[in-house]
């Protein structure tokens, strides 16, 4: 889907038009995938857009930056304040932010230490990342050729623009052999997640989804899953996870902040329980499109008004 443009992009502590938010080719992330960035999403509610988990992803984007070992030039607050000001300046019910930090024009080679960081951040409208359908019926997934980085290759605990050319080649891989998306697995086997989502499996009951040591990133749709969870009294661990287990669960879905909560029907061929959205998948999935848009009772404080 192609980018629908938004009137302004905030760099460096302005929002400059769309078109004017440019950087040299020579920009250093530009070629060593040096950059950390965020994915969040603002939702239509009552009260106007609201960005979802706002502050916890915003100190993500900092710890990402703190294991790489960048220094942003802007506190957690003020980043706070410039994403809800680009999200106030679409003029748009809802959107997707894009938040990246990047080391910028001035240097060049693999030293990082004397480069520069920039910020910006992007808004635009991003409709469910896979379809509606999806959301309803499930995606068909692979377990990817591709295996995930060690944690002493590329630390995925950050969100780092380099890491993604896993991910890139793993979901391409995927959708070449006719499959929604892929699940990738850590150096050891075991599942760590899929290429920008956590993932989950449902058996007797409980909801399984992977720790962070196995490869996953710190999902903030995966803490949301977890904590509405707990609220609806389903049991919940976060553990290790084989593929056999994807297999033969009873039910699976992934999370993430482009896939929101998104079923799973079948894996390499093999149909996961009944092949259709499971009862506990589903729940799930509506009470978080309730805590998104302020419906649900609990978690308003989940929801950052941009107007407020
Ligand atoms: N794992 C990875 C590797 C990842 O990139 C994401 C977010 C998640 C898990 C889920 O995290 P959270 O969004 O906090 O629930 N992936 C972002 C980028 C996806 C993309 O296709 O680009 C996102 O969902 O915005």
């Amino acid at each position: 889907m192609p980018i629908q443009p938004t009137p302004k992009i905030w760099m460096n502590g302005d929002l400059v038009d769309w078109d004017k938010a440019q950087i040299h080719v020579l920009t250093h992330t530009l070629h060593y995938g040096t950059g950390v960035f965020e994915g969040i999403r603002a939702y239509p509610t009552s009260q106007g857009p609201a960005v979802f988990r706002l502050t916890e992803h915003i100190e993500r984007l900092f710890r990402s930056a703190h294991i790489m070992g960048m220094e942003i030039p802007y506190t957690v607050s003020e980043i706070v304040a410039a994403t809800k000001a680009t999200v106030a300046s679409t003029g748009l019910p809802g959107c997707y932010v894009r938040p990246i930090a990047y080391y910028g024009y001035g240097e060049m080679g693999l030293n990082t230490l004397p480069c520069s960081t920039d910020v910006a951040i992007a808004c635009w409208p991003w409709a469910p990342f896979l379809g509606e359908d999806a959301l309803d019926h499930g995606v068909r997934m692979k377990v990817s050729s591709w295996t995930r980085h060690d944690h002493n290759t590329m630390p995925p605990a950050s969100k780092t623009t380099g890491n993604y050319v896993n991910s890139s080649l793993a979901k391409v891989e995927a959708l070449k052999g006719g499959y929604d998306e892929a699940i990738m697995l850590a150096p050891n086997g075991l599942v760590a997640e899929c290429t920008g989502e956590n993932i989950f499996a449902v058996r007797h009951g409980v909801i399984i989804t992977p720790p962070m040591s196995a490869g996953a990133l710190e999902g903030i749709t995966q803490n949301s899953v977890m904590r509405i969870a707990e609220d609806l009294g389903f049991e919940f661990r976060v553990d290790n996870l084989a593929r056999s287990d994807l297999y033969i669960a009873d039910e699976a879905f992934f999370t993430g902040t482009a896939a929101e909560v998104t079923p799973i029907r079948e894996i390499d061929g093999r149909t996961i329980g009944n092949g259709k959205r499971g009862p506990v998948t589903e729940r799930l999935q509506a009470k978080f499109f309730e805590c998104v848009n302020g419906t649900a009772v609990a978690h308003r404080d989940w929801l950052s008004p941009v107007a407020a």
